[in-house]
This record gives structure tokens, sequence and C-alpha cells, in this order.
């Protein structure tokens, strides 16, 4: 599931690298970038490649679309870190994970319910979204509203929400809604107590390959350290549960006074049964405890060797026991039930 999620439904663009010799003889970097036809992929991809840009100003950029099965050329990818798995296929690693933008959901409405809330908003009224993480806690929190799939990018679903009468409101990643400048359209925010995120959401991910020194220490430096470590204990704990990207999880996770805090649950489809816990482990990190630049480290399919070894380490031991400590409560049968019940519908 995991592999099929990887290959169907990422926010992904492809950049090769390649070398041009100018006419004065001198040889330059040549990154080229190709891109996916979604509006999202693109602007995630340009934003990435500003930042490169700006900070190598000596690289030169191509932008052009491409294909996965071109996927052997390709030296550098940009995805919603969300939408990776939480193990890359072998020869490839996240080589940055960008500061993460709003990671909550937010509630779109249609028009005609303008001033409403989930709250106010009449009984029956359906909602549009499908992901079972999100309809697992709205069905639970707000029992008098209908949910029901919809599919296709953001501007098709957009364009479903507001051209037809079937939704009374969609819920989306408030950072995709963001990206794609509809700020405007978000009527709500909604907090942990509402609806927590999935892992990884609102960060992107630059995918490189494992062996590549020199893009690993050129795209490094984009990684934002607390970003990282939240990313790196929230991809843990999903991996101990064994979660894809389709399953009802979700996390919440605060950096305080060098404490990292990971909230973590699971759900049944309707909500109704669920596990919820929280822990906190230290990263504080001595600067003297510098990881060897050569060291070839992924945890959860992320390379930071510019960042301290043991906050990482203790980042994703902090997944681990909390993904343990649900599992000792029954988070597996859960999470079995709900898989079972969704491959039936
Ligand atoms: C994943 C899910 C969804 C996307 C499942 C989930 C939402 C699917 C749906 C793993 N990927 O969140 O529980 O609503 O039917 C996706 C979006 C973004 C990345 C859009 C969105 C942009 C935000 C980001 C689809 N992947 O979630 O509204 O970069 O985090």
């Amino acid at each position: 599931m995991e592999k099929l999620c990887y290959w169907k439904n990422g926010c992904c663009n492809v950049l090769l690298v390649f070398f041009q010799q100018n006419a004065n003889g001198k040889v330059s970097r040549v990154i080229r970038i190709g891109t996916r036809k979604s509006q999202l992929a693109r602007i995630q991809t340009d934003s990435v490649a500003e930042k490169l840009k700006r900070l190598y100003p000596d690289v030169h950029l191509e932008i052009g679309e491409s294909r996965y099965t071109r996927r052997k050329k390709i030296d550098l990818v940009v995805h919603s870190l969300k939408d990776l798995p939480t193990t890359l296929p072998p020869g490839f690693t996240i080589g940055a994970v960008l500061k993460r933008e709003n990671p909550h959901d937010a509630v779109v409405l249609h028009p005609k319910n303008m001033g409403k809330s989930l709250d106010t908003l009449p009984d029956k009224s359906v909602i549009g979204t499908s992901s079972l993480r999100r309809a697992a806690q709205l069905k639970k929190r707000f029992p008098h509203l209908e949910f029901k799939d919809i599919r296709g990018n953001l501007n098709t679903r957009l364009k479903k929400l507001d051209e037809k009468d079937d939704f009374s409101a969609i819920i989306l990643a408030a950072a995709g809604l963001r990206r794609m400048g509809w700020d405007s359209r978000v009527s709500q925010i909604l907090g942990p107590e509402d609806c927590m995120y999935a892992v990884g959401q609102g960060a992107l991910a630059i995918e490189v390959r494992a062996r590549d020194e020199d893009i690993l220490e050129m795209v490094s430096v984009l990684h934002d350290p607390d970003t990282v470590l939240r990313c790196i204990a929230e991809r843990a704990f999903l991996r101990r549960l064994e979660g894809g990207c389709s399953v009802p999880v979700a996390v919440h996770t605060e950096v305080k006074d060098s404490q990292l805090y990971l909230t973590g649950a699971v759900y049944s489809l309707d909500g109704s049964d669920s596990l919820k816990e929280t822990m906190q482990t230290s990263i504080a990190s001595d600067n003297k405890v510098e990881e060897r630049v050569d060291e070839r480290v992924q945890r959860v399919g992320v390379t930071a060797n510019n960042m301290p070894g043991p906050a990482q380490d203790a980042s994703e031991k902090l997944g681990l026991d909390l993904a343990n400590l649900l599992l000792s409560k029954g988070a597996k049968e859960i999470l079995t039930v709900a898989r079972q019940l969704n491959d039936a519908r």
C-alpha cells in the first residue's frame, strides 16, 4: 500500500543534474527540473528551485516536464513529505525536510454556507474528504455531519465543491491551500481537539540518491532542525504501526524548551474506537557532538548529517516508544479492522 501511494499520488517533481560548459570553457552545474502537471506539484518544485538558485547562484536550473519512468536519470525530487513512505526504495533518501508550514487541516465551505462552521452546519450536511484519518476524527466530533469521498487534485476538488451541490464543505490541508494561494477560502483551521494531522503534513521533502554526496550536501542546508526532529518522530511512530498513507493514524508534535512532545492516535473508521497517548523526550544537543559528515545514516528515510545525531536518535526512539505503548493497548487490532473494512468498501 505504501508503495502504491508513493507512485500514485505524490505531489512531486523531478530535478535532473548535469554539467554545462559555457563559452569560455568553464564548467558549471546544471540542474534540470522536471515537474508534473498538477499545479501544486509545480508550485512546490518552483519554491525549492528558487531557494536553490538563491543559495547557489552559479547553478543553472532548467525546468521541464518529466515522468517517473525516467526515474533512473533522476537526481532530485520534491515531495509533500506526507506522501512519502516511511521506507524509501533502496538507493534513495530524503536529503532535506523544509520548514513546516501550518500542519493542520482546514475547512473550505461551499460559498452558500459562508459564515458557518462545522459546529453550525445543518444536520446531515455532507462533508467531502477521502482521508480515513479526517473522517474518523470528525465523525466522532461532529456526529450531525455526513462524510463522503471526494477525489482529484486540489483544483478539481474546489471546482466540485463550488460548482455542484454535492458538498457543504470539504476538508483540505491548510499548507496545500496556502501554497496554491487559496488562503482566503479557509473558513476554519482544525485544532488538535477537532482533528489531528497526518504524519509529515505541511512539510516539503527533497528526495535524492543516497550516495550522491554532492547533491546531499547541497540540499542539506535546507533542513529545518525542528521540522526534521518532529517528522522523524512522526514517521518512526507510523512505521512501527505499519501504517501506510491511508490508515486512520494522526499525530501532533511540538518542540518547547529542548523537549519534543509527540501525541499519536489510531482510530476505527467511525472514530468510535480510538487510542491516544502523549510522550516526550529531550532533544537538547551538545554542540560538540557533531555527526561525522561522511556518515550515511538514514532515520526513517531521512539523512541529516549536518544535524546532531543524538537528537535524531532520541526523536526516532520517541516515535517507536509511543507506537509500542499504543500497540500494548490494542492499536494493532483497531488498525487491522479499519484496514479490512476499508478494503471491503
Ligand atoms: C495523504 C492523505 C491525503 C493526501 C491522507 C491524509 C489527503 C487525501 C484526501 C497521505 N496525502 O491526510 O489523511 O483528502 O482525500 C495531499 C495533500 C497535500 C499533500 C492535500 C491535502 C498537501 C499538503 C501537504 C493528499 N498530499 O491533504 O489536502 O503538503 O502536507
